[in-house]
């Protein structure tokens, strides 16, 4: 069944269950989309956690489906974020860097590789999911953290009714109000957060804004984009929070800063009261909430273990994370599945979830996750591709990486290099496999060059001033 004749019988599934419920007149579902920043693989207690207490996310793993191989567009926010809300992979969007960071085109003097000097801000042309939802009534608000582009190219450039807190770049001055410090080039003060109170904790704050939100739309069909800038450093933590964690870590060696911690917990106990409302004002039956993060968690502040290494690197640890949905009356409580992921899913899963056709269908990377969702059926896809040609991390060369079935391969550009996983075997990729199954090793490089040649517009090129050096 191909993807646009299986929307169609989805959403006519959805018709039929929407008009059988009591109410008079059909009900689009409202869709919460809670994306959290730099969440570890493992910081959660439904994900075998066990430092932090998350019992409002472990909670609502119960009533959902939680997957355990869902993967991040990117290994960093931007080009993760731009996918997620386009259902594109970044390699099509040609939106594969960090926007803003120092340097994010930049690249040693005699690189092997220039990065591509691509896109600074996701196209207007580019369907959004708020754009998608539009058409059928929804109001659509983005609360927190938005890091696609200079001002022209923020939430309300995009579909967005309603803008919250995001902007141009990715990390909060500070968590504390008046979230103000002097100003520093790579975190500058938040223009859109109205004034608040002293005393304010910016998670907190986001939040309360979220509550508003919802109130005022719960007799409307809603989009609320939830992107919490938690649990992105600065890593502060609110009020005394983190000194119950310096207690409990204190004689152990978790290779935890306490801040972060609190700040997971304080995360936790935000999205508990995003559910809460839900409950309260009767719109939990009829809300489709999922639950993410843009990338891997900071290897020295997140919990990754067994994943290698963390945000930045196309290792498991940089683009593995969690995923939760719920949808009571659609999705079976208390699922877990195997099944593979990316961000890119999420966007189709939204349009069927809510009959909705985006504007170009065969543009869409992403698989829609409904059979799987409430039918527990696998979905065949085609291998997963990450291109992230950025000079990011120490350990971690620009290259990209590609999924297909138990294997994984990452091709890098500086040094050129191959390695190949067993992601089966060998989650912690430990064992490079390239030399010993060198057909396994073409049969990945060929269908990622593939993809890559299918739809990359801007690449990285060589660098003249190279002198040779690996
Ligand atoms: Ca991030």
């Amino acid at each position: 069944m191909n993807r646009r004749h299986f929307l169609a019988t989805t959403s006519g599934l959805l018709a039929s269950l929407v008009t059988s419920r009591t109410h008079a007149a059909p009900t689009k579902p409202n869709v919460v989309l809670v994306l959290i920043d730099d969440l570890g693989y493992k910081d959660l207690g439904c994900y075998g956690g066990d430092l932090f207490e998350t019992p409002h996310i472990d909670q609502l793993a119960t009533e959902g489906m939680r997957f355990t191989q869902a993967y991040a567009n990117c290994p960093v926010c931007s080009p993760s974020r731009a996918a997620l809300m386009t259902g594109k992979n970044p390699a099509r969007t040609g939106f594969t860097g960090h926007i803003t960071a120092i340097g994010r085109h930049r690249h040693p003097e005699k690189s092997r590789i220039i990065p591509p000097q691509d896109k600074m801000y996701l196209p207007h042309a580019e369907e959004s999911i708020a754009e998608l939802l539009k058409p059928q009534g929804y109001v659509s608000a983005s609360i927190g953290k938005w890091h696609l582009g200079e001002k022209g190219h923020w939430p309300e450039d995009q579909g967005f009714d309603e803008n919250i807190g995001g902007w141009t770049h990715g990390s909060p001055p500070t968590y504390y109000y008046p979230y103000k410090k002097p100003q520093k080039k790579w975190n500058p003060n938040i223009p859109t957060l109205a004034e608040g109170k002293p005393g304010e904790y910016l998670t907190d704050r986001l939040t309360d804004e979220a509550l508003g939100f919802i109130e005022r739309q719960q007799e409307n069909p809603f989009f609320l984009y939830l992107t919490l800038y938690a649990v992105h450093t600065p890593l502060e933590a609110p009020g005394n929070l983190a000194e119950k964690y310096r207690k409990k870590f204190a004689g152990k060696e978790t290779g935890i800063h306490p801040a972060y911690a609190a700040m997971v917990e304080n995360m936790d106990r935000n999205i508990g009261r995003v559910l809460e409302k839900l409950k309260t004002l009767g719109l939990e039956e009829n809300t489709l909430v999922i639950f993410t993060s843009d990338n891997g968690g900071l290897e020295d502040s997140a919990v990754q273990k067994p994943l290698r290494e963390g945000k930045g690197t196309l290792y498991e640890g940089g683009i593995r994370v969690p995923l939760i949905a719920k949808w009571p009356g659609h999705i079976p409580a208390n699922q877990t599945t195997d099944q593979l992921s990316m961000g890119t899913d999420l966007f189709p899963t939204i349009a069927a979830a809510t009959g909705t056709t985006p504007q170009d269908p065969t543009k869409i990377d992403g698989y829609d996750l409904t059979p799987t969702l409430t039918e527990g059926k696998a979905i065949a896809r085609k291998p997963q591709v990450w291109y992230y040609p950025h000079y990011h991390s120490k350990s971690m060369r620009p290259g990209a990486a590609i999924r297909k079935g138990r294997y994984k391969l990452i091709e890098t550009y500086d040094p050129v290099d191959l390695a190949l996983y067993d992601l089966e075997a060998d989650l912690s990729e430990t064992t490079n496999l390239a030399e010993k199954m060198p057909d396994k090793a073409k049969e990945l490089l060929a269908d990622l060059h593939t993809y890559l040649d299918k739809v990359l517009e801007v690449r990285h090129t060589p660098n003249p001033a190279w002198d040779g050096q690996a």
